[in-house]
Parts: C-alpha cells; structure tokens; sequence
C-alpha cells in the first residue's frame, strides 16, 4: 500500500501526500504499537515478583505521561517529536524484556510457578507415574497400550495407604465387585511408592480406583 515510499522514515508522511495510505497507515501503526507495547509490558509484568509488578507498572505508566506532557507544551509536533515519544514509550519496555530474558528478579520463581501442579496433570501413559495426595489421585486417566504388559508407578505423598485397582466395568467399579477386577494393585503405604506390573489388556475403558477410598477413581484407556 505503501510503494512509493517508505512512509515510516518519511518526514513528509503527517503532510498530504499520501491521502489514501494514511487512514490505512496510522491505524495500522497504532496497532504495531499497541501490540508491541502489550506485549513487551506484560513479558516485563509477569517476569518480575507481583509486588514489583505494580510499581514497574505505575512508573511506566508515568513514563508515558510525562513523555506525552512534555511534548504536548512543544508548540509544533513534528514527525520528529513522534519518533522521540515513541523512543520514550519503548525504551523501558526493551530494557523491561532484557531483564526477562535474562531472568533478574525473581523470573526463575515465576518459572517453577508454571509447572502444572500434580493435581491438574494429564493422562498417565504406561510406565508413568500416578500420585495420590490429600485423598486424590494426580490424574483421572490412564492410557495403556492393548496387547501389552504396563508398568505404572503409584506414588503415595499422602497420609494414608493407597492402591490402584482395575474393574471390567463402570457397574463392577460402583459396585465393588471385586470379582470382576482385571489388576488388583498392593497397598502402597503414606510416602511410598511402587511401581505395578499390569499385565496385557484388551482395547476398551475401564475404570480404576483406590480400593481403600472408592471415590478416588479414574478409567483406564486401553488403545
Ligand atoms: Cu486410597
């Protein structure tokens, strides 16, 4: 839209030259901006401790502020003046992302917040490990491979003993039916754990529990 010149270096670009490009331009421009200063401000915002957060926050704001007074008392606002505001605007959020990427002030902490916590995991693949903390287990599915013995690890952060076991239905599971059990997992006591050797099972779902509180359960998915 722009190929007559490059209207972004273009001192003339506020004048009429370019009446159709303009319309076009500045609200695209505005939204560069926008976008950048978004962006870098909320890479600075989460990178840094929350209670640093809103001090980096408010002076940044201000930033802006004093940087639009001041070129509001000019009396002529020229490109050059623009170019200046938008130097002003950007140069704490540069310097904001390279104190991110370097990890100054407390990024590293931030980071180990964003590991999902065990009680939000996903499926739990054959030769994974399932945990049981404060009368849950980490995940509600298993995924098994059909036709093929699985190794599954139970560990136990809780107070309380805790097991694994498998029933051939959804019925069989609520009623406890303990003849109707394709794996029947040890007791695994408070902070132990151990790995279960669940032998080949056919392609469907089923569903597991802790024979020693029902309500932690899950299914089994075997594929
Ligand atoms: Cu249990």
């Amino acid at each position: 839209m722009s190929e007559q010149h490059s209207p972004g270096t273009d001192p003339m670009v506020g004048e009429v030259r370019f009446k159709v490009p303009l319309p076009i331009l500045i609200p695209l421009a505005a939204l560069v901006v926008i976008a950048l200063v978004t962006i870098g401000m909320s890479r600075v915002l989460l990178a840094i401790p929350p209670e640093a957060a809103t001090t980096v926050a408010i002076a940044a704001s201000a930033n802006v502020l004093i940087a639009a007074a001041i070129l509001a008392h000019r009396k002529r606002m020229g490109s050059t003046s623009l170019i200046e505001m938008g130097v002003i605007v950007l140069y704490p959020i540069v310097i904001g992302i390279v104190i991110a990427l370097l990890g100054i002030g407390g990024g590293e902490e931030h980071a180990g917040a964003d590991e999902a916590p065990p009680a939000q995991a996903g499926p739990v693949a054959a030769g994974g490990t399932l945990s049981a903390e404060t009368l849950q287990f980490s995940s509600g599915a298993i995924e098994l491979v059909a036709g093929e013995e699985s190794e599954l690890t139970l560990d136990n952060a809780d107070s309380a003993p805790h097991n694994v076991w498998i029933y051939e239905t959804a019925q069989d599971a609520d009623d406890l039916n303990d003849d109707a059990t394709l794996f029947q997992g040890e007791d695994v006591g408070p902070g132990e754990s151990a790995t279960y050797t669940i032998s080949a099972l056919d392609k469907g779902e089923f569903p597991f529990l802790c024979r020693i509180h029902p309500a932690m359960r899950g299914v089994v998915t075997v594929e």
